[in-house]
């Protein structure tokens, strides 16, 4: 059973990715440039002419007085219970080695990490290392911004009325929408359906702007392949949920300047004026406990509250709403790994059948786009996470994927390759939607 889902999934995901329904090449692009490998030629054209993301700089925009007193540092730890207990201090894992890390802390929380016993071995200001990264020229041509995103969405539901649309799940902070594409042949906007569901979560962190693209071009190519047979039988028998950019504001901040900001949360004004919340610490699921920052300043901070925060409430909402959720990925970078839960607890799912079903999804995506598949806990503790939560609140089998890259800012010439890895675990997760247990036979 599971190598015959299997091979319709390849089929349907094989290489060269299968025509698009909505007519010849010619006739999408004189339709509006919507077709997936459209899009994906043209991202070669961009950066093949040197369209990349603009170069990261300094960010000015920790603290609402412009001042940035975050350092870049190198810290030994060498198992999940260290990573684990600096992310407590307020370090932002970026980049994980075997004896060490590096990442991300405030000016006044490394003074705290000597009195944990926490060895530095090597600091400097975030603005310094920033300048010696590898230098982008200055156009942001093919990554979508949060108005290009929004068009492009509205573009492809009207392009595809019968069986996709628009809405906004709520508004962030700064009162963007949240957009929403839906994809569901027999209901429209937030209306109920039975069909089991798949949701597909990008960019709770700003600036892991791949993590847009992945989603949001998977429902390009989802619209592209609508008449293929196994694509279609998704389109007809599934509820499909596609929220690309779940934290708008913080993705705007991270490039308005055209030059990177190193953004990771959301941009709430917290109660000593710094700015932001780590929504991928502030779902209700061991909330405020390991791994998660009380320090308002930290990049893992994770708000005075769980669900403190308009954008993990509007998925709170969502979900709540809908008991027909059967499938969930949410999409970061950078990591290549596949990861299942539990990751706010080194234990176990205590569901055995659950638990199998966690590890041959994660197995299964692993192989398709490459990464590596654990549970979450094993790269470090971290409350407070959206598949957790969705997990405990849904029975939602629900995954980060730690999208491919050496850095937030991998240029242009990785989004293709990791948009077609990444369909292939995508589509599957669609294979077995209807009913995640059937991995089991
Ligand atoms: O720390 C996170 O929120 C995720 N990594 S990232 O570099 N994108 O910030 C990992 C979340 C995985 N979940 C847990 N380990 N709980
Ligand atoms: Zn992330």
């Amino acid at each position: 059973m599971k190598k015959v889902v299997l091979a319709l999934v390849l089929a349907a995901v094989g290489f060269p990715i299968p025509a698009f329904a909505a007519g010849s090449p010619e006739e999408v692009r004189a339709a509006g440039d919507l077709s997936f490998d459209y899009i994906l030629n043209k991202l070669t054209d961009e950066y093949s002419k040197g369209l990349l993301m603009p170069a990261p700089a300094a960010a000015p925009g920790e603290r609402e007085s412009g001042r940035d007193d975050r350092l870049w540092v190198a810290i030994s730890a060498s198992n999940s219970r260290e990573r684990t207990r600096l992310l407590e201090a307020g370090v932002d894992i970026v980049e994980i080695r075997k004896d060490r890390v590096y990442g991300v802390i405030h000016r006044d929380a490394l003074s705290q990490l000597s009195g944990r016993g926490i060895g530095v071995l090597s600091q400097e200001p975030l603005s310094l290392h920033l300048g010696s990264l590898k230098d982008f020229p200055a156009a942001d041509a093919a990554y979508h911004n949060f108005k290009e995103t929004t068009e492009l969405l509205n573009a492809l539901a009207s392009r595809n009325s019968d069986v996709a649309s628009v809405f906004s799940i709520g508004k962030s902070v700064e009162g963007r929408d949240i957009w929403c594409f839906r994809v569901n042949s027999s209901a429209r906007g937030s209306d109920p359906s039975a069909k089991p569901g798949a949701v597909y979560i990008g960019n709770h962190h700003a600036r892991e702007h791949l993590s847009n693209e992945v989603p949001l071009l998977f429902a390009v190519w989802l619209m592209d392949n609508r008449a293929v047979p196994e694509v279609k039988k998704y389109i007809d028998t599934l509820d499909i949920y596609i929220i690309p950019m779940l934290n708008p504001d913080g993705a705007e901040f991270d490039i308005k300047t055209g030059s990177y900001k190193w953004q990771r949360k959301n941009r709430r004004v917290n109660s000593d004026r710094s700015i932001g919340v780590d929504l991928n610490r502030n779902y209700d699921s061991w909330f405020g406990g390991q791994g998660a920052s009380h320090y308002p300043s930290a990049d893992t901070y994770c708000g005075p509250s769980a669900f403190s925060e308009p954008e993990s409430t509007a998925v709170k909402k969502l979900v709540e709403a809908r008991k027909n959720l059967r499938t969930m990925i949410s999409y970061h970078s950078y990591a290549s790994t596949v990861l299942y839960p539990y990751g706010g607890s080194e234990a176990e799912i205590p569901d055995a059948r659950d638990r199998k079903v966690f590890v041959d999804m994660a197995g299964r995506m692993g192989a398709l786009t490459g990464y590596h598949p654990e549970k979450s806990s094993d790269m470090y503790v971290a409350t407070g996470d959206t598949c957790d939560w969705a997990y405990d609140i849904g029975g939602i089998f629900a995954f980060t994927i730690e999208l491919e890259g050496n850095s937030f800012y991998p240029g242009a010439g990785i989004i293709d390759r990791a948009v077609k890895n990444n369909i292939k675990a995508a589509a599957y997760m669609l294979s077995v939607t209807d009913d995640p247990y059937k991995t089991l036979q």
